[in-house]
């Protein structure tokens, strides 16, 4: 008898793998919608991925070929496949003993996708969660349940513990954290057929143990960074202890992607500003520079794209966005309000979360730094100047419903968002959720059932913003007529009449008609309670020694700006 399938197969869903439309932010919002209208949406035929002639997967999340370099390099190639979801009974057979899955976000219990699809009702599942349990219930799993083990991990796995769904999918190792230290040695186990531990918590890895891929990853993604260090309590990579990824290992990495197809490379980080940083995060300008340069240089690089970064060292040094221009130069993205000769504009997720001092020193004071939580607004709205002025249109997120927030706190947050009205931008509105693996994991999620009138002021008040800056004049009066159909329909009844305002200011109902009904008034210019300074003085105790001292134009104070 001929055996079949790979002694190890590893496996990541389609929502997950996917590169949808070239852009993450849509891959993102993809992910939030209801699986059940997915169809009537347009978007099923979007997650259908390439597949290599063999039945591979062309293209999965990065964690999971950090986990297949692993394997790869202590057993060899010959024994362990990729794939999706349609391909996984190809591979799965008599021969298999160990199946590992990726979960980015299996159920779909964060932030956004824990948000749309109640829109559609209260019992709906976003694709992504429909997608992994298409993946993890899969027949050929049940058909081989006998002779091999399932094992996964990724930034998702709390999830399936926390909704008790181990048994259930008979999973046998669910992994907590990053799998460098553990994976080898687990998979091996499952080889020889021994038990496994029910869940595994891991510590960051040496950097020497983070290896080099073999194969190509969603979206282009190479590591550049991994860790942060400013420790907000609600953010489950705080915890990781940051490194910097060596340039030569990071250009190998883009080379592996370019030779299998990959035209644009995804720079992953928790924040850019912390490559190769200096102390107490100083931003290495140069050697953020020559990291561009040198991937852009690449054979079939054509273009880069980046996560995420943090607004105080885009303020601490103003000339630093100037200097990367060419992240602009190789950017992807086009829009009409880039001043860029090709109408370029480069993006990247930057966490706003609250304009409250109150919140900011509770949850995040080292976002912050150098800048003081006070001074926070001024920070977001002084960068985001720095960013627009050289074609940088960040996407950006709060965070509604932290633990013990006010009525004046959102308030306050209402008012930093009126102050970036005319900003080029992205906002998206998320509610808190208490991440498993973080300081907050205790707290109670914020439901999008008890937000308040002035929350949903803030909820639509952003999403009219996003309208009217990346749709403009588009925007459809059929849009404009669906927002009260949907109210009366359906809105209502699920959310309470506190949604009818915010929803209609969506709707572009003429503020006349609604600023008694709204704390934020658009309808007579009034002036924001906040603006960006010309300088951000920065507390002198944390000012650099080696930087001199600007004065502010025509001004006689003494105020600190590097
Ligand atoms: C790049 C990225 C994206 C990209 C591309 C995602 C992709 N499909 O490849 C985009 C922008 C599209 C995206 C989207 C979303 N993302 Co995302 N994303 C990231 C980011 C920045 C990097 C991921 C990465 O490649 N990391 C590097 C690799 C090496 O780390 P890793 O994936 O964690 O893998 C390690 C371990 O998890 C483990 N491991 C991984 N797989 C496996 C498998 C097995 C078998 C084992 C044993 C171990 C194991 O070992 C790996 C090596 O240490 C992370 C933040 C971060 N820095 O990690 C957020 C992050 C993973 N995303 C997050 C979220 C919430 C989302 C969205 C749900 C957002 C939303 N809509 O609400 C969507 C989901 C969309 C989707 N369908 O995938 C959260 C997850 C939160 C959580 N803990 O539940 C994170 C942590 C961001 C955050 N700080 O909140 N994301
Ligand atoms: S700055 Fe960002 S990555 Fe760092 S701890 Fe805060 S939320 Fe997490």
């Amino acid at each position: 008898m001929v055996l079949s399938g790979k002694k190890i197969v590893l496996a990541a869903s389609d929502s997950e793998s996917s590169e949808y439309l070239g852009s993450q932010w849509r891959q993102m919002l993809l992910a939030t919608l209801p699986a059940r209208y997915a169809r009537y949406l347009g978007t099923d035929w979007s997650i259908k991925n390439e597949v290599s002639p063999d039945g591979r997967a062309m293209y999965v999340p990065h964690g999971l070929r950090i986990i297949e370099s692993l394997l790869i390099n202590k057993f060899g190639p010959d024994d362990i496949a990729v794939c999706y979801t349609d391909q996984m009974e190809k591979f799965i057979g008599e021969q298999t003993r160990v199946v590992g899955l990726h979960a980015h976000n299996p159920l779909g219990i964060t932030f956004a996708t824990d948000i749309y699809p109640t829109f559609y009702g209260r019992e709906v599942e976003p694709i992504n969660a429909a997608e992994f349990r298409r993946m993890v219930e899969h027949p050929a799993l049940q058909q081989h349940r006998s002779h091999l083990k399932i094992i996964v991990g990724g930034p998702g796995a709390w999830q399936i513990e926390k909704k008790n769904l181990q048994e259930t999918w008979h999973i046998d190792t669910l992994v907590h954290g990053e799998g460098e230290d553990v994976a080898v040695s687990l998979f091996e186990s499952a080889l020889r057929g021994e038990a496994l531990p029910r869940r595994v918590e891991t510590d960051s890895p040496k950097l020497d143990l983070i290896p080099r891929i073999h194969h190509r990853s969603t979206f282009g993604t190479v590591e550049i960074t991994r860790g942060c260090g400013r420790g907000c309590q609600f953010c489950s990579v705080a915890l990781r202890a940051g490194k910097s990824i060596p340039l030569e290992q990071i250009l190998d990495n883009v080379r592996v992607q370019a030779a299998e197809g990959a035209d644009t490379v995804l720079l992953v980080t928790e924040d850019l500003f912390l490559y190769e940083q200096g102390p107490k995060f100083d931003t290495n300008v140069p050697a953020l520079r020559r990291l561009f340069e040198s991937i852009a240089a690449v054979p079939g690089v054509k273009h880069l794209s980046l996560t995420h970064g943090t607004m105080a060292p885009v303020v601490r040094d103003p000339d630093m966005i100037g200097e990367l221009q060419i992240a602009v130069d190789k950017s992807l993205d086009q829009h009409r309000a880039s001043t860029h000769p090709d109408k370029r504009y480069q993006h990247m997720f930057v966490g706003l979360e609250t304009a409250s001092p109150r919140l900011f020193n509770q949850f995040m004071k080292g976002k912050a730094y150098p800048y003081r939580a006070e001074q926070w607004p001024e920070v977001v709205l002084k960068g985001m100047e720095i960013l627009n002025k050289h074609n940088w249109f960040p996407i950006c997120t709060f965070i509604l419903g932290l633990p013990g927030e006010t009525r004046e706190d959102t308030k306050i947050s209402l008012d930093l968002l009126y102050a970036l009205k005319n900003s080029k931008w992205c906002v998206i509105p998320t509610l808190f959720v208490p991440l498993e693996d973080t300081r907050l994991a205790t707290q109670a999620s914020a439901k999008l059932f008890d937000l308040t009138d002035l929350q949903w002021e803030f909820f639509f008040t952003c999403w009219r913003y996003n309208m009217d800056f990346w749709r403009g004049a588009n925007v459809s009066w059929r849009f404009n007529m669906g927002i009260p159909i949907y109210y009366y329909l359906l809105g209502r009844k699920l959310f309470g009449s506190g949604i009818k305002y915010p929803l209609f200011r969506l709707g572009h109902f003429p503020e006349r008609l609604l600023r008694r009904h709204l704390y934020l008034d658009f309808s007579n210019g009034n002036e924001p309670r906040f603006r960006a300074p010309e300088i951000v003085p920065i507390p002198e105790h944390r000012r650099r020694p080696d930087l001199p001292i600007l004065q502010p134009e025509g001004s006689h104070e003494e105020t600190l700006a590097i």
